[in-house]
């Protein structure tokens, strides 16, 4: 046995660990300031690094390569001898580090790891409830933790939502239940887990640049089943999902449940007309079903969508499996928001909705948004990373009024409706000043939508090229709107 298969707990020795940290975001940070309390020797090796992090590190002792210097791969790194290292999710699997680290058997972590090895520094250890998909990931999260808390179960959610998971492991007070967001980055280097109950939500095309091909971001993501303790959920409508479930090693006893926006099967949650069932946890499934929830009670989230069932859905499968009751669970939705900038309605005046869905920043998150409504002015492009949008123009041009194409790279999407989608009206928002492009492409959506439309912002690609963040680019968005039109009933 390794060094490494012996650190299983927070009390372990660490002192003869020699981490290498890749990184010095929110999750570096966190690995090198848990890896420092445990005693393990680290070096933090960060190319761009923010200058209040790096003066901590100097505070608590940690050595750090920041800077050119900690391009490729640094001699210092070399002589450092490292018997560890614990990668940011964002490091690609190419980087040369990694590919050292492979080359010199020396073991690859992500936090996530660390973390679940640690996870008893607290008496109170928490089971964990893992949440992967390519879109609804945080809303479910936030749905499901919601649920938990509302059943006196102290929950906290954590990971690619933004919470590093070892800040969860080392809060004083500790937690019951951890909701974790799962990114595919994280799930590429985790290695194994148990979760409670673990699910993947949908599978489409994300990220491919960062992991090569379809079938290693596919893989990746697969990974969130093994070891499942109780429930693998999967998608209902997304073969893809049943057959990780059916592919995967989980604990004897865990059972595999769907979720579903139309009627329930035995094991699966989902909708009888307007009513949430649960068909999965209770004991006469064959013939019955547990009432849950209204449509009335998810539209009080924000508005009624096929992916905000389903997200609904997948989470009080997730919370049924920790048998929280159908009353939490409904207490839990009514009392629930759907974060910002995720088909938000930021203005309606003419018979014409305004729409600002920023979040979805590949082309499934657009397509759940496209599918939600009859007539729309789409506003559409930006980084694309490595993504076909033309499926996606095709699949919709009969819904499209006109398109609006923003971004600096504008090509492809042209290209994609010149191919595929050739009647639709486009129009390009060409301007070398990032302040201006909201304004602009709001100008030209007020004057090409009618009463009955809905003028919809929803990308399909991500947001840093023109804006600081999705955050940023659909506050733009509003911020436009109101300006032009004012705000609801303007
Ligand atoms: N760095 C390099 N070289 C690289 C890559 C990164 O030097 O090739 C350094 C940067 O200079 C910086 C640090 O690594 O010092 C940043 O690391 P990171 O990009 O892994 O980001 P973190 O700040 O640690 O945040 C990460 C997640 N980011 C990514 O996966 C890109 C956050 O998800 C997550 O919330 C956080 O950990 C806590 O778990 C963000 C995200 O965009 C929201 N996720 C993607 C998504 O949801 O689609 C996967």
């Amino acid at each position: 046995m390794g060094l490494l298969d012996n650190l299983n707990s927070w009390h372990s020795d660490w002192s003869p660990v020699r981490a290498v940290v890749l990184g010095l975001g929110v999750t570096g940070f966190s690995v090198a300031d848990t890896l420092a309390e445990l005693g393990a020797k680290t070096l933090v090796v960060a190319e761009k690094a923010d200058a209040e992090l790096v003066d901590i590190l100097d505070v608590i002792g940690v050595a750090h390569l920041t800077g050119e210097a900690a391009a490729g791969l640094p001699q210092r790194v070399v002589a450092f001898a490292p018997n560890l290292i614990v990668t940011s999710p964002g490091y690609k699997p190419t980087s040369e580090i990694i590919l050292w680290a492979a080359q010199n058997n020396i073991d690859v972590w992500v936090d996530i790891d660390l973390a679940w090895r640690v996870r008893d520094k607290n008496e109170r250890i928490a089971q964990w409830f893992t949440v992967t998909g390519t879109n609804g990931k945080t809303t479910t999260v936030q749905l499901l933790t919601a649920m938990l808390n509302q059943a006196g179960i102290k929950t906290a959610a954590g990971g690619n939502i933004g919470v590093p998971m070892l800040d969860l492991i080392r809060d004083p007070e500790g937690f019951d239940a951890i909701v974790v967001e799962l990114s595919s980055f994280q799930l590429h280097y985790m290695g194994s887990i148990t979760p409670f109950s673990s699910v993947v939500l949908n599978l489409a095309d994300d990220h491919l640049d960062w992991h090569g091909s379809f079938e290693a971001y596919r893989d990746a993501k697969a990974k969130v089943y093994e070891n499942t303790i109780q429930a693998c959920v999967y998608n209902v409508m997304d073969a893809a999902t049943e057959r990780m479930v059916e592919d995967a090693d989980v604990i004897e006893g865990a059972r595999a449940i769907g979720f579903t926006v139309g009627i329930p099967a035995r094991s699966q949650v989902g909708y009888v007309e307007e009513i949430l069932c649960d068909r999965a946890f209770l004991d006469d499934r064959a013939n019955n079903a547990i009432e849950i929830a209204t449509l009335h009670d998810l539209n009080e989230i924000g508005v009624l969508t096929p992916h905000l069932m389903a997200n609904v859905a997948a989470a009080t499968a997730m919370a049924r499996s920790a048998g929280v009751s159908a009353e939490a669970i409904r207490e839990a939705i009514r009392g629930f928001k759907l974060d910002r900038h995720r088909i938000e309605l930021v203005a309606e005046a003419n018979e014409i909705r305004w729409i600002d869905d920023s979040k979805a920043t590949n082309p499934h998150a657009a397509d759940a948004s496209l599918a939600s409504f009859e007539r729309v002015v789409w506003i559409v492009g930006g980084l694309l990373k490595g993504v076909d949008i033309s499926d996606l123009v095709e699949k919709y041009r009969d819904r499209l009024a006109a398109a609006i194409v923003i971004g600096k790279d504008r090509q492809p999407v042209l290209d994609a409706f010149v191919s595929k989608a050739p009647k639709v009206l486009v129009r390009e928002i060409d301007t070398e000043d990032n302040s201006q492009v909201m304004k602009l492409a709001v100008a030209v959506a007020n004057d090409l939508a009618s009463a009955g439309d809905v003028v919809l912002l929803a990308p399909a690609a991500a947001s840093m090229d023109q804006f600081k963040d999705y955050a940023d680019r659909g506050g733009a968005f509003a911020a436009a709107v109101k300006a032009l039109i004012g705000g609801f009933g303007g």
